[in-house]
């Protein structure tokens, strides 16, 4: 089966780089646990993989964000960017890259594509009024007004009418729509893709990207007009590529366009209509595909800093702990669907399938291997059962399922087809009893048994690991294998 979907083996994955004006929260924390755990399982599996996430940091959200602290923009980013590296520390994220936007190697990026786009004839100065939301940081059109008011932000936008520099996006409208059409699976799930062709289908008016430095100071300034700084979108979608050296990078040269992007649904226009166009203008071929999640509510409702509901990652992992987190996250989110978070539903989950399910089997499993088998797994003997065979093929057609899911991009499914094993390993022990089994001298049967379950157990371990990395280690160990859990021929029994 081929997983990295491409054909090459190369799986790169990004997060959205976040805004650096104000904490983590639980929205940040899914989505860069969620690659983690992409990107934990393709490497399982052998693919070469590469994860980036990064902080966005110029605009006029964080430079008023930073003067209502009494900071210095950079004072400021160099602070919240440092409270992001630590919190994906602390969930335990295995990024190989952090970007930052004010970095030298970022910027140089920006100014030489820019300057390339300008150059082809794609970049104009020119007029323009409308109608701008500081939330979204950009112009909203007409027809995305409810009510006169940003659908997102609920606030009401500011005309603002000034000279600026415009991309010509329209001109790539018929060519973004032939290429969704021949790429199905560039922007998925299903109905965001959906989503995208149905905004295609009126006009795509040109792209304004840049602001007047009378206006904003805090921000990539143009090759070609030191007047000016560039849109903030403009600047952090090329994040996607600077930080792997475009164009001469190795990294670059290796993972490029073998790139996911995931993001929820909130900036699905940027990634599926903006990047893809900037790239095309630029002569760079398209990422291989967007990945769009839903939104997580607070007890139904939106989590918002106003109704003083929003659920900081760090409060959670130090409580349960960050596996728990990370599991609760991934199992109980559908991708591509909006969830609610409470914390009665975590618990409910963890006492139900993490130390119910998984935690009994084991505790279980480890103590009669103890008692009856001189805390060995036993050999697994040549019992033939009907019982015995139904089980086995149980055991080893998970991975192919997990695998299947993780290539579906369904993690929850993943999780759930492991979870249906651990429950399966359950009842298995209570039809053979081995204790009973002990009890009547038939060693036979009880090692069988036993060794059918612990080998479940090894699978669960590898199965769960990119969820769970540290519990799934220790019940790993606990089995007496070395090292960290390791994906192996599914057929070795
Ligand atoms: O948009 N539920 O940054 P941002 C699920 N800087 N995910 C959520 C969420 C929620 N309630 N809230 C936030 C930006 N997210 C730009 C991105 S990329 C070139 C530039 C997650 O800090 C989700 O991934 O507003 C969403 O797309 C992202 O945070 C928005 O982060």
């Amino acid at each position: 089966m081929q997983t990295s979907q491409d054909g090459t083996g190369r799986f790169y994955i990004t997060t959205p780089i976040y805004y650096m004006n104000a904490l983590p929260h639980l929205g940040h924390a899914y989505t860069t646990v969620l690659c983690d755990v992409m990107a934990r399982y393709h490497r399982l599996w052998g693919d070469d993989t590469y994860y980036l996430t990064g902080s966005d940091e110029h605009g006029e959200k964080i430079a008023q964000a930073a003067l209502a602290s009494g900071e210095s923009p950079q004072a400021f980013v160099d602070r919240i960017s440092l409270a992001f590296r630590e919190t994906w520390v602390k969930l335990g994220i295995s990024n190989n890259d952090f970007i930052r936007t004010t970095e030298p190697r970022h910027q140089a990026v920006v100014q030489r594509i820019l300057q390339e786009i300008y150059d082809r004839g794609d970049i104009y100065f020119g007029s323009y009024g409308g109608q701008y939301c500081l939330g979204c940081e950009r112009f909203l059109a007409e027809r995305e007004l409810v009510d006169g008011r940003c659908p997102d932000h609920g606030t009401e936008p500011a005309y603002i009418e000034e000279k600026n520099y415009f991309f010509r996006m329209s001109k790539y409208q018929d060519w973004l729509i032939a290429y969704l059409n021949e790429h199905p699976d560039a922007v998925q799930p299903e109905q965001y893709r959906g989503e995208v062709l149905s905004f295609l289908r009126s006009p795509l008016e040109d792209l304004c990207i840049s602001r007047p430095k009378s206006r904003l100071t805090w921000g990539i300034p143009l090759p070609f007009d030191d007047n000016y700084v560039t849109y903030v979108w403009f600047d952090a979608l090329i994040n996607y590529i600077s930080a792997l050296g475009y164009p001469d990078g190795e990294l670059y040269q290796r993972y490029w366009p073998a790139a996911y992007h995931v993001t929820a649904k909130d900036i699905l226009k940027p990634h599926a209509i903006y990047w893809p166009t900037m790239l095309k203008a630029a002569g760079i071929p398209v990422y291989r595909g967007l990945r769009v999640h839903g939104y997580w509510g607070v007890d139904q409702a939106k989590m918002s800093k106003s109704r003083g509901n929003v659920v900081r990652p760090l409060d959670l992992s130090d409580k349960y702990g960050v596996d728990a987190f990370r599991y609760f996250l991934i199992r109980e989110m559908t991708f591509g669907q909006d969830a609610s978070f409470s914390e009665e539903a975590f618990v409910m989950r963890y006492n139900a399938e993490l130390a119910n399910d998984l935690g009994n089997l084991l505790n279980r499993t480890l103590h009669m291997i103890g008692r009856y088998c001189d805390g060995r797994i036993p050999s697994p003997g040549d019992e033939q059962t009907e019982e015995r065979r139904t089980f086995i093929e149980r055991v080893l057609s998970t991975p192919a399922q997990v695998r299947q899911a993780i290539s579906d991009w369904n993690p929850q499914g993943a999780v759930l087809a492991t979870l249906e094993l651990v429950r399966a390993a359950n009842l298995y022990l209570e039809l053979r009893a081995p204790w009973t089994a002990y009890k009547r001298g038939d060693q036979a049967h009880v090692n069988a048994t036993l060794y059918d379950v612990a080998s479940a157990l090894r699978w669960t371990a590898i199965l769960l690991y990119p969820v769970m990395p540290g519990k799934m280690t220790a019940l790993w160990q606990a089995l007496g294998q070395p090292g960290q859990p390791a994906w192996q021929d599914a057929r070795e029994w």
